[in-house]
């Protein structure tokens, strides 16, 4: 790459982030997706705060803007009604927080994000980490008190994780009978190849989940009763893990008391410990058969972001890295479940590398870090800032013009980012 293609690439990326800017609020992709989505927020913030640190704050203001009285970030903000997108917020009727918003939350990023712009921000940023720290702090005794199987985080909707349509959640939906779904339209495949999105099986699925949650009025002793849908996960228990170290690091540097956030860092490290297989991979359980299912999934390989060292899961990344091309696949290159171009269940996302690459570089594996770093600013340099990519070709696939991937490449993949 000659530095002026990475002056283009810069240039192009800041444009994605200001064209998808809708004041306070970044939407992931215009059409596919038009609302405030938690995480791809949280990511934006890190994005912005290369070029923008004042809207790098914002992003994440606006984000908590959204909090419930429970301390729940809800994973979608709707903040002006758009026919665009389905289910919309008369689906999910949560009237809980300040503004329309789904029933559900989406993995917690955000201490992450804020901490590492605070790092671009060290004496201005004090103020406006000072006035998010208590939001994440409710956000993420909610998550113990509300998502914890000793310490392992799960989720309640396939959606909560940010992983829809993954292998990880087959069991568990297949334990469901959608009936009395009704008739509903989708958006999603209008806008997306049918093909790159997930089944009529699953939307009935997701849709007849909301529609639990809406008659239960998301009420969380409610939802817990009974619960058709409980799955341990990885991605949901390292990133709250990584995200509470995070915090505790914020409660230094402003002052506050660590203890609370420490005793479920604790927690958190002895619930990993529960999603390991006797082969030694981190794979999700689903809670109601108490079975791990044994897919390594992008998500597996979060345990270094966590803080978790793991000789089995270097040798699967190894692995990973010989399979592809474009590393790392969202499913197994091989596995009977892989498909290389259906979302979550092959595909390769950039803003999981960095997630993944951070962990790696944080825990002394350079040369692997590095590795995923320039494959995937690569991968960008030739396809584009698309939401995921094909894994043996590069395609691109999904949405385009994604704001978490040209904020992935802002902050970690560009060459002029320095990899942090
Ligand atoms: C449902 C916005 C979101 C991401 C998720 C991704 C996808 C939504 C959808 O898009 O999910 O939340 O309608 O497919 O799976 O991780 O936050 O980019």
């Amino acid at each position: 790459m000659t530095q002026m293609d990475i002056e283009t690439l810069d240039r192009r990326a800041r444009e994605i982030l200001t064209a998808n800017d809708r004041g306070g609020y970044t939407l992931p992709t215009a059409g596919l997706y038009p609302y405030q989505w938690n995480w791809d927020s949280a990511f934006a913030a890190w994005g912005f705060a290369r070029f923008d640190i004042d809207r790098a704050w914002q992003e994440l203001e606006t984000l908590f803007s959204g909090q419930w009285p429970s301390g729940m970030v809800p994973h979608i903000l709707f903040h002006k009604p758009d026919p665009g997108y389905f289910p919309g917020p008369e689906v999910w009727g949560a009237s809980n927080g300040p503004i329309p918003s789904s029933g559900i939350s989406q993995p917690p990023v955000a201490a992450t994000f804020a901490r590492a712009v605070l790092e671009t921000d060290m004496e201005a940023g004090l103020a406006r980490a000072r006035g998010l720290f208590g939001k994440m702090k409710d956000w993420h005794r909610w998550f113990m008190a509300w998502r914890s199987e000793a310490g392992a985080i799960f989720i309640t909707h396939p959606w909560e994780a940010g992983r829809d349509n993954t292998a990880d959640w087959d069991s568990a939906m297949a334990l469901i009978d959608p009936e009395g779904v009704g008739e509903y339209t989708r958006r999603d495949t209008a806008h997306v190849d049918p093909a790159m999105r997930p089944t009529k099986a699953d939307y009935d699925r997701y849709i007849w989940l909301v529609q639990r949650g809406r008659r239960l009025g998301w009420d969380d002793a409610a939802l817990a009763r009974d619960a058709p849908f409980r799955v341990a996960d990885p991605t949901m228990t390292f990133i709250l893990l990584r995200a509470n170290r995070d915090l505790a690091a914020l409660a230094d540097a402003l002052g506050e008391s660590r203890a609370e956030i420490d005793s479920w860092t604790q927690m958190l490290i002895a619930g990993s410990e529960t999603l390991k297989t006797p082969e030694g991979h981190y794979t999700a359980i689903n809670l109601r058969t108490g079975a791990h299912t044994g897919h390594i999934t992008n998500a597996s390989f979060l345990n270094w972001y966590a803080g978790i060292e793991s000789p089995e899961m270097m040798a699967e990344l190894q692995a990973a890295f010989a399979a592809s091309p474009y590393p790392v696949p969202s499913h197994k290159v091989g596995a009977a479940e892989f498909d290389s171009k259906r979302y979550w269940r092959g595909p390769t996302w950039a803003m999981f590398n960095a997630l993944i690459a951070r962990g790696l570089l944080d825990m002394g594996h350079v040369e692997e870090a590095e590795a995923l770093r320039s494959k995937t600013a690569s991968l960008m340099a030739q396809h584009g800032f698309a939401e995921y990519f094909d894994p043996l070709t590069g395609a691109p696939a999904g949405g385009g013009t994604f704001t978490w991937t040209a904020a992935v490449w802002l902050a970690w993949a560009s060459p002029s980012a320095g990899a942090k």
